[in-house]
């Protein structure tokens, strides 16, 4: 039964949507799924969510909660049951930390780089300032990921959905840039990303965002710059 009032606004290729959608998915939470209403960036979805991005969960209230570190948290405290958080403070503070780097300083550079792609807006050195930032991204987040099936151990965690989208598009993105392997310089995280994908909730989310990377499976190459929310058509130039 689907919660009465919760609805998620997302869209299944947008990349701060997929570690929310992961997971609702985890905890197997009743809750509505739903594009923008009027589409990402219409007046009618700025009226409901002032922010105009994706995603925004819609409380029962009617009141819009934006960005995807939030609307984790919230759900964590409202549906206490299959936690993605772990007990002890030391290990929820490495979760949160996990969470920062893999949007701050792995997804961003990411979706920022894509951008790139479009050659109206392309600027070499602004590719490689992400490039850079998000090598380092990289790099921290191995300093940290843990021994075991997942990204702090044995429990699937809020840092496992903040990292698996980033590390299924890691691939695509650089290979855009001539640089497809850049997850395999990177063992610790490319060992832990085949081992971790095998969850089920993550291969759902994994299969969503696939055809808009030209995938039929997360396992074949990017064909084509697919229509990427917020990402296909840049608001301006990065120079
Ligand atoms: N920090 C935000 C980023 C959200 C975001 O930028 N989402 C993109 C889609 S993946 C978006 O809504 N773009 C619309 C726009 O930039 O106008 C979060 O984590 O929720």
């Amino acid at each position: 039964m689907i919660t009465p009032g919760l609805i998620l606004h997302s869209e299944d290729s947008s990349p701060f949507s997929a570690p929310v959608r992961l997971a609702i998915y985890a905890k197997d939470l009743p809750i509505e799924i739903a594009p923008p209403p009027g589409g990402l960036r219409s007046t009618r979805y700025s009226a409901i969510n002032p922010l105009g991005t994706i995603p925004c969960l819609m409380l029962d209230d009617g009141t819009p909660l934006p960005e995807s570190g939030a609307i984790m948290e919230y759900l964590e405290d409202r549906f206490p049951m299959r936690p993605l958080r772990p007990a002890s403070p030391e290990e929820r503070a490495r979760v949160r930390l996990m969470q920062r780097i893999a949007e701050l300083q792995i997804m961003t550079p990411l979706v920022e780089i894509w951008q790139q792609t479009d050659p109206a807006f392309h600027n070499e050195q602004t590719v490689n300032m992400w490039l850079t930032r998000l090598v380092r991204g990289l790099s921290s987040m191995q300093i940290y990921l843990m021994e075991g099936t997942y990204a702090v151990g044995e429990q699937f965690s809020l840092a496992d959905c903040a990292l698996l989208p980033t590390l299924y598009m890691l691939p695509k993105v650089s290979g855009a840039f001539n640089k497809p392997d850049l997850l395999e310089a990177y063992p610790l995280l490319s060992t832990y990303c085949k081992r971790a994908s095998a969850h089920a909730a993550a291969a759902r989310v994994m299969a969503e965002m696939a055809p808009f990377w030209g995938e039929d499976s997360p396992d074949s190459a990017v064909e084509s710059p697919a229509q990427i929310p917020g990402l296909a058509t840049p608001l301006s130039p990065q120079s």
